[in-house]
């Protein structure tokens, strides 16, 4: 039986905010110990023991010789830049959150924004060959809601052009690419463990590697050039993790398997719920391949659906379920870049279709299949009851329904 759409003057589906990226905590009793003895310590940053110990286990489940745990994953994303000696142009996804094209910018580096392969959501790599210009020096794939990027042919592009190849891999912790982990790609990939992502620091990333000489670079830069106590050899910054972070990360890393096996439940959940509506198509993982599932993603053929992308978002908000238009819009229609490039509004027609119908619905240890089935079943009821419900939003109900945000 359908219950009344909160847009159409119904209870609202949930009594509290349904959010994306609620932080997985899990064992708080660890998670305090953990922290009770950095306090004890007395050792709370500058690569202390929890530090050490997280990355010996991000390296070991990535499968990767060097771990680089960071601040944050666009600082991460910003020292391997450094650290792999890019300048000129970097061809970069528009379609991807706007970290990655500011790790560039940020550091007088070029993002060329390059289309993305409507079916993975990833770097086309026919697209990136037509942009290489002799100003290119590198290429940042990014492993979109962590399915990887076609890294075959990415590798092959940058070796046949001389190119440095990064990965942006913020999404794909714990994933694998052809059975190999994801972090042993490219020269070095990046790794973002912010409170929004299943694994969190609470603030945190890291560098993963299998490059030496790499590694060694970046454990320099990210600690302002400091060799010893009193030599400095290299330019650096301050891109620390502390030893609380760590002590977060270990805490959720106890619990990977658990975590993982949790978001894949809800996300064969949310496929069975969601099958068969007309116009809307779910993103499907490789089972063959390990993933973490972490982010659920739904996209809305304005053409075929009989509600937008748009529609639905208010919604669902209108129910308390903080759904995000991920990543709308692309980086090209952000500024600097919308400025730089405005070109860039024709030249990147699948960026632009997806951040018009994509949407990542709430997931994680604080929903259960019961949520999931709530929230599939508000966007059932909003498309079967389209024509109500895009006159309540267009008519004076609609002004009591808070819009979606515009970034
Ligand atoms: N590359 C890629 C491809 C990335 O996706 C990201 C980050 C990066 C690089 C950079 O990594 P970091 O430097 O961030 O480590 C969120 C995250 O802030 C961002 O980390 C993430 N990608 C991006 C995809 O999503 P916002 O601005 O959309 O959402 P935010 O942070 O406001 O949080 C989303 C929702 O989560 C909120 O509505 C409320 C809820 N929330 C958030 C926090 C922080 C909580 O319930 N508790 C919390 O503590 O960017």
């Amino acid at each position: 039986m359908s219950r009344t759409l909160a847009v159409l003057g119904g209870e609202r589906a949930f009594a509290e905010l349904l959010h994306v990226g609620r932080p997985n905590i899990g064992d708080r009793e660890y998670l305090l110990s953990r922290i009770n003895e950095a306090l004890d310590r007395r050792w709370l940053t500058n690569h202390g023991p929890l530090v050490r110990e997280f990355e010996e286990r991000v390296a070991e489940i990535s499968g990767v010789k060097h771990c680089v745990a960071m601040a944050n994953g666009t600082i991460a994303l910003e020292i391997a830049i450094r650290a792999a000696g890019l300048t000129g142009e970097v061809i970069v996804p528009s379609f991807t959150f706007v970290a990655t094209a500011h790790a560039l910018q940020w550091q007088q580096i070029t993002p060329v924004f390059c289309d993305v392969d409507p079916r993975t959501h990833t770097l086309d790599p026919k697209r990136v060959e037509e942009l290489i210009t002799p100003r290119t020096t590198g290429i940042i794939g990014v492993h979109t809601w962590g399915r990887p990027c076609d890294i075959d042919a990415l590798t092959a592009l940058a070796e046949r052009h001389g190119l440095t190849l990064l990965f942006d891999a913020a999404h794909a912790f714990a994933c694998t690419y052809r059975r190999k982990g994801i972090g042993g790609f490219g020269l070095a990939e990046t790794f973002s463990f912010h409170a929004t992502k299943f694994v969190n620091c609470l603030e945190g990333g890291a560098l993963v590697t299998n490059d030496d000489e790499l590694a060694r670079t970046a454990r320099l830069k990210q600690n302002f050039g400091f060799v010893n106590l009193d030599t400095v050899t290299h330019v650096g910054t301050n891109g620390k993790m502390n030893e609380f972070s760590a002590a977060m990360g270990l805490t959720n890393l106890k619990n990977l398997c658990a975590l993982v096996e949790h978001n894949r439940t809800l996300h064969a959940a949310y496929r069975e719920h969601l099958s068969g509506l007309p116009g809307v198509t779910f993103m499907e993982y490789d089972d063959a391949e390990r993933n973490n599932y972490q982010y659920v993603i739904v996209e809305i053929d304005a053409g075929e659906a009989p509600l937008t992308r748009d529609e639905l978002v208010q919604v669902l908000f209108a129910e308390n379920i903080r759904a995000r238009r991920y990543f709308y819009p692309g980086c090209h229609r952000m500024e600097p870049y919308a400025s730089m490039f405005p070109e860039n509004d024709v030249l990147l027609p699948e960026t632009e279709r997806l951040s018009n119908r994509v949407l990542a619905l709430p997931t994680g240890e604080t929903l259960s299949t019961a949520d999931v089935a709530k929230v599939a079943g508000v966007i059932r009821d909003a498309l079967a009851q389209a024509e109500a419900v895009r006159s309540a939003l267009r008519g004076s109900a609609s002004r009591a329904v808070s819009a979606p945000p515009s970034a």
